[in-house]
C-alpha cells in the first residue's frame, strides 16, 4: 500500500495494540536537520559516516568536535515538528502500550514532549569524559572539550564499531518481540542492530509500516509503505485513529 492512508489492519492495531516506533534522521528533515545520507549528504566535504567513529575521534578529534559541534547548533535552533508532535500524542493516548525507539541524537522527540523513548545512538546533549569517563549534559554550545580530570571529552553518541547502549537495545528488542504495530518512520534501515528491529517484531506477528518519501533497504519487507513525509503521514495516522480527539 502505498499514498497517504493507511490500512484498517494499522488502524486497529494502532488502536488497541503495542505499538512500538522505530525514527531516523528523516523525522527531523522537517525542522530542517540535516539527514545522514540525504542529497545534502556531506558535511564540509567529509561523509558524516566516517566521522561518527572512535577512530576519527583519536586522529582528529578537532574535526569530529566540530561537525558535532555544528550538528548541536543546528539542533539548538530547531524545533519538533508535526511528526515528532504527532509521536508524543501517540505516546500520550496509548501510554505504556508505546515505545518510541530513535536513532536520532538531536533530542527533538524529547523536545516535543516524548519520555517513552529509547535514544538507541545516544545524545549529543550528552557528553563524556575519555579518561575518568564523567558523562553529563551540556547544553552550552561552548562547552570546553577538556574535563577537569584533564581527559579530553567526547560526544554521547554511539559510533560505528561501538556497541549500543546494552540496556536501550534490550528494551527496544523487548518491545518489538511484543509489538502489535511497529511504525518505522524516516529511516534508510541501513545501520544494525537498529535496523533489525521491525524484522524481530515481524517474525512475532507485528504489521509493519514504513513512513518514507523513498523505498529503502527495509521497503521490500514491510507490511505497509506510506510513501509520503513523516510530518504528514503521522499526524494523518494520529487523525485517522481518532486519537488526541479530546
Ligand atoms: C555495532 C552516531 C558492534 C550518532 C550512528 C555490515 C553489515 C551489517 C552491519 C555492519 C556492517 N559493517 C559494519 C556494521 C555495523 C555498523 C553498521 O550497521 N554499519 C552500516 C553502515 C552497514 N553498526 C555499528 O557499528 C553499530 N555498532 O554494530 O557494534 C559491536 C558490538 C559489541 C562490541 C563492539 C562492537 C553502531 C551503529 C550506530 C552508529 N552511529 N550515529 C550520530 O552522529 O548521529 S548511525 C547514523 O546512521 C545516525 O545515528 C543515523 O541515525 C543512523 C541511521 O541513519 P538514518 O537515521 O536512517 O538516516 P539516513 O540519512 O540514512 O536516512 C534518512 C531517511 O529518511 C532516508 O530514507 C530518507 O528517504 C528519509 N526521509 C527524508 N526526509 C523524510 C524522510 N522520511 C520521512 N519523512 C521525511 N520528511
Ligand atoms: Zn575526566
Amino acid at each position: 500500500m502505498s499514498g497517504g492512508s493507511f490500512s484498517d489492519t494499522a488502524i486497529e492495531r494502532l488502536r488497541g495494540g503495542r505499538v512500538l516506533a522505530l525514527t531516523g534522521a528523516g523525522v527531523s528533515a522537517e525542522s530542517g536537520l540535516a539527514t545522514f545520507r540525504g542529497p545534502d549528504g556531506l558535511w564540509e566535504g567529509h561523509d558524516p559516516a566516517t566521522l561518527a567513529t572512535p577512530e576519527a575521534f583519536a586522529r582528529d578529534p578537532k574535526t569530529v568536535w566540530k561537525f558535532y559541534a555544528a550538528r548541536r547548533e543546528a539542533a539548538a535552533g530547531a524545533s519538533p515538528n508535526p511528526g515528532h508532535r504527532a509521536l508524543a500524542v501517540l505516546e500520550t493516548e496509548l501510554g505504556d502500550r508505546f515505545l518510541l525507539a530513535t536513532q536520532n541524537v538531536d533530542g527533538l522527540h524529547e523536545r516535543a514532549g516524548s519520555r517513552r523513548i529509547v535514544r538507541l545512538h545516544g545524545s549529543i546533549w550528552r557528553i563524556r569524559c575519555t579518561r575518568c569517563g564523567d558523562e553529563y549534559e551540556e547544553l552550552d554550545l561552548r562547552a570546553s572539550a577538556r574535563c577537569p580530570c584533564g581527559g579530553r571529552r567526547r560526544p554521547g553518541v554511539v559510533w560505528f564499531g561501538e556497541p549500543l547502549p546494552a540496556d536501550a537495545f534490550d528494551r527496544a528488542a523487548e518491545a518489538a518481540s511484543r509489538a502489535d504495530l511497529v511504525l518505522v518512520a524516516g529511516t534508510s534501515s541501513i545501520v544494525y542492530p537498529a535496523a533489525g528491529l521491525p524484522e524481530i517484531a515481524r517474525r512475532a506477528g507485528a504489521w509493519t509500516v514504513e513512513i518514507n518519501p523513498q523505498p529503502t533497504a527495509l521497503s521490500e519487507r514491510v507490511d505497509e509503505r506510506i510513501a509520503a513525509p513523516s510530518g504528514a503521514a503521522l499526524p494523518a495516522l494520529v487523525e485517522a485513529a481518532a486519537l488526541g480527539a479530546s
